[in-house]
């Protein structure tokens, strides 16, 4: 690998120079905040020169470009990570303690950017990762939110919503590029004039906003590639500041337009599946579509001209779920209305060049726009869309007997709105699912029509997640260990790090690889300690579950599981727990009432357990509020189980469950999403896996023969008991009853079968932390997953995505 710096004395005579500049200051006498914003300045300068560079090789090879559109980027901090990737942390480490500073402390004052929900836009950042790692010139195009995901305060075990500036203190990896600003129209009315034998389509009357681009770097391991994130905010075209208004006192009133215009860009929608329908969502899905859009055929036209026929051949657009569904539409619009390109011509291309990754099959997550809504705010586009409904239809043949269901299941517009799904489908060459299981469900189920009538687009690209930031980054006295028996090669090529099977017969290894656990657990203890002021035991097992709340991620079945076992303590002193801390982190979307009252159960479980004198010493329970990049990346490295435990056939992939595995966890789980493949890797017997099957479901479903009190009354002593104490007063103390959650097990039948796989559940919790005692098995298993998940490496997955279907 070039470094950038060769030696610590290089690298120090530079940062001082850059912290004088930015502070007027000497580097002793400067705030950290001020060393980590040089530091961070310094190195986003330095990659922009590798950035240069970069531009400039893809366009003598005459690369592919692939443009990677997400409505989230999670990107965590930079700092660190970028220092590894360009070879350079530890001289940097070394540089700065010689200075007198410390770079762990500089690094923590990088704010974490919120920029996601979850698993979809953490997703999209690994990939960002990868595609530099892999020399593809890859690009994300994103949004960037003045407000990201609100940061989550617990109060009286309530979820308390606050918003999230991570802005206040400057970003210094972004560029605003105020010359690649883009405008774009909203609303106004379709007007055409005739042209020959050609009708011009054109909006008039719109409303117009800046689409103003600012930049990221994204820094590939190995140092030779660096592509960008560009994220879109919105501004007004002009300053029509109100000098009259706001001598009248009317400082709001003054600055209108500003403020209506900031308003798309001004914050994230927290909603990681389900509820939508905001205009202003709309809204920001255009924004970021169309300038996205109007900055890749800039840059093909200045490289290629007008040879809009090539441009599947030079471009790939990704559309990341449906958010960016109109990015066909959108490229039609151009390619017709300012190119002129005739319809059969610009859909052959459009259709070539776009792809789509499905990330869920809730048909609640499956947007849905009001035609109405639609259409007035984007008329030219809705009338494209209206087009393409028209040839869909068109092009059926009707003479099957399936045709008229058929038609009804994938037309765009249905029943008053337009299915941004079916849209997506429409427009692509490729559609992917996200694990093998996934990928099947939707052939089989959610997308069956589009997959009887074109096999050959749908494809599995099972997820994957960045190794470097989550295993070598996050963990690293398990990543020194590694190294110091395989090489440092894993880095590169995360296949490698199958090699360490052959150490899983080493007694003193696997002591080491014990130590390297504790050592992770302390360090979180310590995190805990400050965070939640709550003391945890890093001699008890570390369970976790951390992601998003939502019913079908059951971290209700989590926390009954809990109550059970306090439950049977107190009835029987001698029934024996392997003492454990059960760790749950994540959020709820705002309005999703019934997963925020399973964020306070489990903290209403927590105050009554944390204080009970009889089984403190085997059970805790910790709820971590504000679960980030940042936080994750000191839970994964401390976790010994890892609880994927979704009812079978809901969760499309996960990717906690990657992390987790790779950082050394065993994996407590249903067989679903990417379980399914960790278990084929890994081996069964080196996992706990429980409950019903995707097709057990299915069958018990559809037998209509689910009776959740049957299941309750026959188990009265346990089940019975834990259904009475979320109403009887029990957990009651932090801030009253759960009686939504008696309700909907009870009354609303259990949708998620929790009632159901408790016992298999609560057995196999049993079974498997039995074995925990003997430490050298243990610690066996945790390095058999951890030498089995390099393919979960996002380099795979990026390869795959590269090789089959962006083609590049
Ligand atoms: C998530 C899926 O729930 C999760 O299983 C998957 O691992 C992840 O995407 C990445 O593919 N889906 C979402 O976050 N979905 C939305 C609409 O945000």
């Amino acid at each position: 690998m070039d470094k950038i710096y060769q030696s610590k004395e290089e690298f120090a005579e530079q940062y001082r120079q850059h912290v004088r500049a930015l502070s007027g200051k000497e580097f002793e006498d400067t705030s950290d905040i001020d060393r980590f914003t040089a530091l961070a300045k310094m190195i986003a300068g330095d990659s922009r020169v590798i950035a240069a560079q970069t531009d400039e090789r893809n366009r003598v090879e005459g690369k592919k470009r692939v443009y990677y559109f997400s409505i989230e980027f999670l990107i965590g901090r930079l700092l660190d990570n970028y220092l590894l990737n360009l070879g350079i942390r530890d001289l940097v480490a070394e540089a700065i303690a010689d200075m007198g500073g410390d770079l762990d402390v500089i690094e923590r004052q990088e704010p974490d950017p919120a920029l996601g929900n979850g698993g979809l836009g953490r997703l999209a950042a690994c990939f960002l990762d990868s595609m530099a790692h892999e020399g593809i010139a890859g690009y994300g195009n994103g949004m960037r939110y003045r407000y990201g995901l609100f940061k989550q305060e617990i109060v009286d075990g309530r979820q308390v919503e606050v918003a999230d500036e991570w802005l206040s203190k400057g970003y210094p990896w972004e560029v605003k590029r105020p010359d690649k600003a883009v405008r774009i129209g909203f609303g106004g009315h379709v007007v055409s004039r005739q042209e020959g034998d050609r009708t011009i389509f054109s909006v008039e009357g719109t409303q117009d906003v800046l689409a103003v681009p600012y930049d990221i770097p994204i820094v590939g391991y190995g140092g030779k590639t660096v592509n960008k994130l560009r994220c879109w905010s919105a501004e007004p075209i002009d300053e029509h500041f109100d000098l009259d208004a706001f001598n009248a006192g009317d400082y709001t009133g003054a600055d209108r337009d500003r403020a209506n215009a900031e308003a798309i860009s001004a914050i994230l929608y927290p909603n990681d599946a389900g509820e939508h329908g905001r205009l202003l969502r709309l809204k920001q899905e255009y924004l970021f579509v169309a300038a996205g859009i109007r900055t890749l055929l800039d840059t093909f036209e200045r490289e290629h001209g007008k040879a809009w026929g090539e441009l599947p051949d030079y471009v790939a657009i990704h559309t990341n779920d449906t958010h960016p569904a109109m990015c066909g539409p959108e490229l039609m619009r151009i390619l017709m209305d300012e190119k002129g390109l005739p319809w059969d011509e610009a859909w052959d291309i459009v259709t070539r060049t776009v792809s789509y990754t499905n990330h869920t099959i809730l048909p609640e997550a499956l947007e849905k726009w009001p035609i109405s809504t639609f259409s007035s705010l984007l008329p030219r586009i809705y009338q494209i869309i209206d087009e393409i409904n028209r040839r869909w239809r068109e092009g059926f043949d009707m003479s099957q007997p399936e045709s008229a269901e058929r038609l009804r299941a994938t037309a765009v517009l249905w029943d008053g709105e337009v299915r941004m799904a079916n849209l997506s489908v429409i427009c692509s060459h490729s559609v992917n699912g996200v694990a093998k299981i996934h990928s099947d469900i939707l052939k089989a189920s959610t997308l069956k029509d589009f997959a009887a009538l074109r096999p050959e687009m749908f494809n599995n690209k099972t997820n994957g997640i960045c190794h470097r930031r989550f295993f070598a980054e996050a963990n690293p006295t398990y990543a020194k260990l590694v190294t110091e028996v395989i090489g440092d090669g894993w880095l590169d090529d995360a296949s490698e790090l199958e090699k360490l099977t052959a150490f899983e017969g080493d007694a003193s290894f696997l002591e080491r690889v014990g130590a390297s656990k504790r050592a992770n657990k302390l360090r979180l203890a310590e995190y805990v300690k400050r965070e939640c002021s709550l003391v945890i035991d890093p001699n008890s097992i570390f369970d976790v579950q951390v992601k998003r709340f939502h019913a079908y991620k059951r971290q209700l079945l989590n926390i009954m599981k809990v109550m059970d076992l306090y439950n049977r303590r107190l009835a029987d002193p001698n029934f024996k727990i392997q003492p454990t801390t059960f760790i749950f982190s994540g959020k709820a979307a705002s309005s999703y009432t019934f997963a925020k009252e399973v964020i306070r159960l489990i903290n209403g479980v927590a105050e009554v357990v944390n204080n009970d004198p009889r089984v403190n010493d085997i059970m805790k329970v910790c709820f971590i509020p504000n679960f980030r990049v940042s936080n994750a990346q000191l839970i994964y490295p401390a976790a010994e189980i890892s609880e994927q435990i979704s009812t079978a056939g809901k969760e499309a992939s996960g990717t906690s469950n990657m992390k987790l595995m790779m950082n050394g966890a065993i994996t407590l789980g249903t067989m679903d999403g990417a379980n399914i493949e960790i278990v084929d890797l890994a081996g069964r017997e080196n996992e706990a896996i429980f409950g019903l099957t995707t097709p057990e479901v299915e069958a018990l479903r559809a037998s209509g023969q689910y009776f959740a009190w049957d299941i309750v009354n026959s188990d009265r002593a346990r089940l019975g008991r834990i259904i009475d104490q979320f109403v009887d007063g029990t957990f009651a103390g932090l801030s009253g009853n759960f009686e939504s959650i008696h309700h909907e097990l009870m009354f609303n039948n259990d949708y998620d079968l929790v009632l159901k796989d408790f016992h298999s559940y609560v057995d196999a919790w049993e079974s498997l932390t039995s074995t925990y005692p003997d430490a050298q098995d243990w610690n066996r298993r945790a390095l058999h997953n951890t030498a089995m998940s390099g393919w979960f490496s996002s380099d795979r997955t990026i390869r795959e995505y590269r090789d089959e279907i962006w083609h590049a």
